[in-house]
C-alpha cells in the first residue's frame, strides 16, 4: 500500500484561487496502464498487435503488463483519494468488453463496474472515455478494415450501448473519443501509431468514420442514459503557428488548422466538411466516403468538450530545407519552437493553452474541461522520493494559463493531469514518464513524486 507522505509539500502556492467546484482530476487510458491483456476473456487490440511488431515501440516495450492496474486498481484509487482527486478520466478497453467487437465479455464489463463503484465509494467522479485507441484487432482485418471501414462506427455504437446500459446509471460523464487526430493521422498517415498505415489519403477516411462513430454513439447513448448525463469528446487540437509571416508559411498553418482541427470541429460543432477542406485535400481524397446524411449525424449536441494540450505546433510550407512532414499532407512541415523543451522534445509555451481555450470557447461554446495536460520526464527515485521540480513548474504555469483563459471568458470547469502513474507512452514505451506517481516496472512499486504532493496541496487549497 503506497501512502502519500504527510506534511511534505513541494512548495506553497501564489494563492491564485480557482472557482468553487472546480474539478481537479487525473487522466489515464486502458492500454497504457491495465496490463492483463489476455486475462478474463480480453481479446487483442490493434495496440497489442502494433506493440508486438518489431521496431514499432522503443525498446520493444508493450502494454502486456504496464502498471498492472487491472489487479492493482484499488491501491491506485486509494492514491487518488489521498491526493484529493475529484475526477478520474479513465478509458474502457473495447476488446476487454467485446473481444471480437461483437459479443459481450461479462468478466470484462464486471471489471469496469468494480472500478466505477470503487471511484464512487471514494467520492471520485468517473469520466469514462469510450475510445482511447485500443480497437479490437478483429475489427481491423484487411486493407479496408479498422477506421477505414464504414462498419466500425456501428460496432462502436454497439460498444457504447453496452457500456451505457451497464454503467450509465453510475457514470455521469462520458467522452466518446480521445484525440481522433492521433487515431486518424498517426494511425493511418504517419504510421507512428497503430495500425501503422502510412498513406496520407487514408487519414481523411479514418477521420470521417471516427466523426461518424462519435455522432452515432452520442445519439444512441441519449436513448439509454439518464437525464443530465454529460456527453463530450476529447480533442488534441493543434495550437498551430506559422513559422514566419511569409504568405506560404501562413497558408501552411491555415492548412494544418483545416486538416487537423477543423476536420473535427466543423462537422461536430459547425456546418460539416467545408468546401475549403475539400478543395485543400483534393490531391489526396475526393471525400466520396461521406454519404448523404453523415454530416447531420455527426453534428449532435454535446454537453461539454474535453481539451488535451501539451504544446503548440509551428509549421512552414513544405519544400526547401528538410523537416518532419505534418501527417496527412505534403504541404506543411513541423519546425521547432525556440525556448525550453521537455524530454519529449515538446516546447513549453503555457500561453498557447490560454489561446487554445479561448478558441474553443469561441468555436464550440460549451463548458470545457482540460482532459489532459502534463510533462514527460525521466524521473528517478532517490532515497524513496522523486524530485520533479520541472513538472511542478510546468503544471503551475499551465494552471495559471487556465486561470488567464477563465479571466478572458473561457468556461473551464476542470483540469486533469496526464497522468497519475508512469505508464506505457505509446511508441516511446516506458522511457518517458508522465506520472505524478513513479512506477518501478520491475516490482510495480508506486512512489508519489514531489509533483503529487504539490498537486494535492493545490487541490486542498483550490488555488495555485
Ligand atoms: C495523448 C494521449 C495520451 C498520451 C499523453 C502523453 O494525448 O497522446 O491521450 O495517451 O500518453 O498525451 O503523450
Amino acid at each position: 500500500m503506497t501512502t502519500i507522505p504527510r506534511g511534505s509539500s513541494a512548495a506553497t502556492g501564489s494563492g491564485e484561487p480557482f472557482p468553487d467546484g472546480f474539478l481537479w482530476g487525473v487522466a489515464a487510458s486502458s492500454y497504457q496502464i491495465e496490463g492483463a491483456v489476455a486475462e478474463d476473456g480480453r481479446g487483442p487490440s490493434i495496440w497489442d498487435t502494433f506493440s508486438h511488431t518489431p521496431g514499432a515501440v522503443a525498446g520493444g516495450d508493450t502494454g502486456d503488463v504496464a502498471c498492472d492496474h487491472y489487479h492493482r486498481w484499488p491501491e491506485d484509487l486509494d492514491l487518488m483519494a489521498e491526493l484529493g482527486v475529484m475526477s478520474y478520466r479513465f478509458s474502457v478497453a473495447w476488446p476487454r468488453v467485446m473481444p471480437d467487437g461483437r459479443g459481450v465479455n461479462q468478466a470484462g464489463l464486471d471489471f469496469y463496474r468494480r472500478l466505477v463503484d470503487g471511484l464512487l465509494d471514494r467520492g471520485i467522479r468517473p469520466l469514462m472515455t469510450l475510445y482511447h485507441w485500443d480497437l479490437p484487432q478483429s475489427l481491423d482485418v484487411g486493407d479496408a478494415g479498422g477506421w477505414l471501414s464504414r462498419e466500425v462506427p456501428d460496432r462502436f455504437v454497439d460498444f457504447a450501448l453496452v457500456l451505457g446500459k451497464e454503467l450509465g446509471d453510475r457514470v455521469p460523464a462520458i467522452t466518446t473519443l480521445n484525440e481522433p487526430w492521433c487515431s486518424a493521422y498517426l494511425g493511418y498517415a504517419s504510421g507512428e501509431h497503430a495500425p501503422g498505415r502510412t498513406e496520407s489519403s487514408l487519414a481523411y477516411r479514418a477521420a470521417h468514420h471516427l466523426n461518424l462513430a462519435h455522432g452515432r454513439a452520442v445519439s444512441a447513448l441519449r436513448g439509454v442514459l439518464p437525464q443530465g448525463a454529460d456527453l463530450s469528446v476529447s480533442l488534441n487540437l493543434h495550437q498551430v503557428q506559422a513559422a514566419s509571416d511569409r504568405p506560404e508559411d501562413r497558408a501552411a498553418a491555415e492548412h494544418v488548422d483545416l486538416i487537423a482541427n477543423r476536420v473535427f470541429l466543423d462537422p461536430m460543432f459547425g456546418d460539416g466538411y467545408s468546401a475549403e477542406l475539400r478543395a485543400g485535400t483534393a490531391g489526396l481524397t475526393d471525400w466520396s466516403f461521406v454519404h448523404a446524411g453523415d454530416e447531420a449525424e455527426i453534428a449532435v449536441a454535446l454537453d461539454s468538450v474535453g481539451v488535451n494540450f501539451y504544446n503548440p505546433s509551428r509549421v512552414r510550407a513544405a519544400g526547401g530545407e528538410p523537416g518532419r512532414p505534418f501527417p496527412g499532407t505534403d504541404r506543411a512541415c513541423f519546425v521547432d519552437i525556440p525556448g525550453p523543451h521537455t524530454v519529449m522534445g515538446w516546447p513549453i509555451v503555457p500561453s498557447a493553452l490560454t489561446d487554445l481555450l479561448l478558441r474553443v470557447q469561441r468555436d464550440v461554446g460549451l463548458p470545457i474541461e482540460v482532459t489532459e495536460n502534463g510533462l514527460g520526464a525521466r524521473d528517478v527515485v532517490e532515497s524513496g522520493a522523486v524530485h520533479d521540480p520541472d513538472r511542478i513548474d510546468y503544471l503551475r504555469r499551465h494552471l495559471a494559463a487556465v486561470l488567464e483563459a477563465r479571466r478572458r471568458g473561457a468556461e473551464v470547469r476542470g483540469y486533469h493531469v496526464w497522468t497519475l502513474l508512469d505508464n506505457f507512452e505509446w511508441a516511446w514505451g516506458y522511457d518517458k514518464r508522465f506520472g505524478l506517481v513513479h512506477v518501478d516496472f520491475a516490482d510495480q512499486r508506486r512512489t508519489p513524486k514531489d509533483s503529487a504532493l504539490w498537486y494535492a496541496d493545490v487541490i486542498r487549497r483550490n488555488a495555485l
